[in-house]
């Protein structure tokens, strides 16, 4: 029996989740995966800041905010023939998804036709596009749509009730906002948050009890540990229990049952059987590639070696793309660096 996408989540039903005996949460969670995905693929998306540092906003948890002395310096928005050459290398490595990143409160109207130049070049070379761009009016999601964006990434980041203690220079409400401009210009939503802040059980309970009950679940959901970076108000709190994280991990995946959980920042600082665990509790995406934004993930000899280790494959990507001259699966192959198709597509990647 097929399980039944819900939107009308209670946060006791969250609770009751949380409050499992792991074992029995971990079965949960495989079993509802395994109705909706093979629990051996996991999607791989590559990050870039192409345009870092000096952002104007106050989120505690981040290098890249202006007003906290992290050691980040302030770049311009980098060139577009940078960025695609950054695109090239994550596909020759292996990764069917590319993400853009850009420290800013909102995209200026200016800034659009840059962005959606590297949207549209990126694309050509047949990978998925996402970009992170921070507030988006329904113009400048439409541009970007029709520069060819398939994904748009937006956090809630944590639970409404303990948002006031994390950022002060823009309200959930702006946050739903920019979900719904990207929703209607018809991207593809990646939505999550960030565990690790200081916050309680409940409140992880409400980051994801906000995300199932939106109008329809992100596509993917990046779940974060805190990276915690010297100078950020975070910086020194207390280490979330790494069976707590698995636990989250977990309870998206059943609330969420057909949406991509992507086990996102944090990576670099957990052990390989932390991983597998992750990947037990449902989680089906992670970001491939020395460096998220700013911080570090762990090298790609890692993954390759740890994706061999679990029997683990790269998830095929269903290319609609110019790049490639027919649609179809594409195989992304991290251990196979410079055959990312696989040859499945009968081209040369
Ligand atoms: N400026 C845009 C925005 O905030 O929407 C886009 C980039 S922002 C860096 C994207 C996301 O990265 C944040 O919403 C947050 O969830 C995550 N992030 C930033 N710093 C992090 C950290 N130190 N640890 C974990 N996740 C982090
Ligand atoms: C997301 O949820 N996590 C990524 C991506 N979306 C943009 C960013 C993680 C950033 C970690 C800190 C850094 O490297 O600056
Ligand atoms: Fe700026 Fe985004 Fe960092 Fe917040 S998370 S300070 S909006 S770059």
């Amino acid at each position: 029996m097929s399980t039944a996408l819900r939107h009308d989540w209670q946060p006791q039903e969250l609770l009751q989740l949380f409050d499992l005996p792991f074992p029995e949460l971990l079965f949960r969670a495989a079993a509802v995966h395994r109705e909706h995905f093979d629990p051996a693929q996991v999607q791989v998306s590559t990050l870039l800041s192409v345009k870092t540092g000096g952002c104007p906003e106050d989120c505690a948890y981040c290098p890249q905010a202006q007003r906290y002395d992290t050691g980040v310096t302030a770049q311009k928005l980098m060139a577009t023939e940078e960025v695609v050459a950054r695109a090239r290398q994550a596909k020759a490595a292996g990764a069917s998804r590319f993400c853009m990143g850009a420290a800013w409160r909102s995209p200026k109207d200016r800034d659009i036709p840059k962005v959606a130049a590297m949207i549209r070049e990126v694309k050509a070379l047949g990978l998925e596009t996402c970009a992170t761009l921070g507030m988006l009016d329904r113009p400048q999601a439409d541009a970007l749509r029709a520069a060819g964006l398939d994904y748009y990434n937006h956090n809630l980041d944590t639970a409404p009730d303990y948002y006031d203690s994390i950022i002060h220079t823009r309200q959930y409400q702006d946050r739903l906002d920019t979900l719904e401009h990207v929703r209607d210009a018809g991207l593809k939503t990646c939505c999550g948050g960030i565990v690790g802040m200081g916050e309680t059980r409940a409140h992880r309970a409400g980051l994801l009890l906000a995300l199932a009950n939106l109008p329809s679940h992100p596509d993917s959901v990046p779940i974060n540990r805190l990276v915690q970076v010297a100078g950020t108000p975070l910086h020194g709190s207390a280490e979330l229990d790494p069976f707590e994280f698995v636990r989250m991990i977990a309870v998206a995946r059943i609330v969420m049952p057909r949406s991509m959980v992507r086990l996102s920042a944090g990576r670099e600082a957990m052990s390989d059987e932390l991983q597998a665990l992750c990947f037990l509790a449902g989680a089906n995406s992670i970001f491939y590639g020395e460096k998220l934004l700013t911080t570090g993930n762990p090298d790609t000899a890692r993954d390759q070696a740890l994706f061999e280790r679990l029997g683990l494959q790269p998830m095929p990507l269903q290319v609609d793309a110019p790049g490639h001259d027919h649609p179809g699966t594409v195989h992304a192959d991290i251990t196979a660096p410079s055959a990312s198709c696989g040859g499945r597509c009968g081209q040369a990647a």
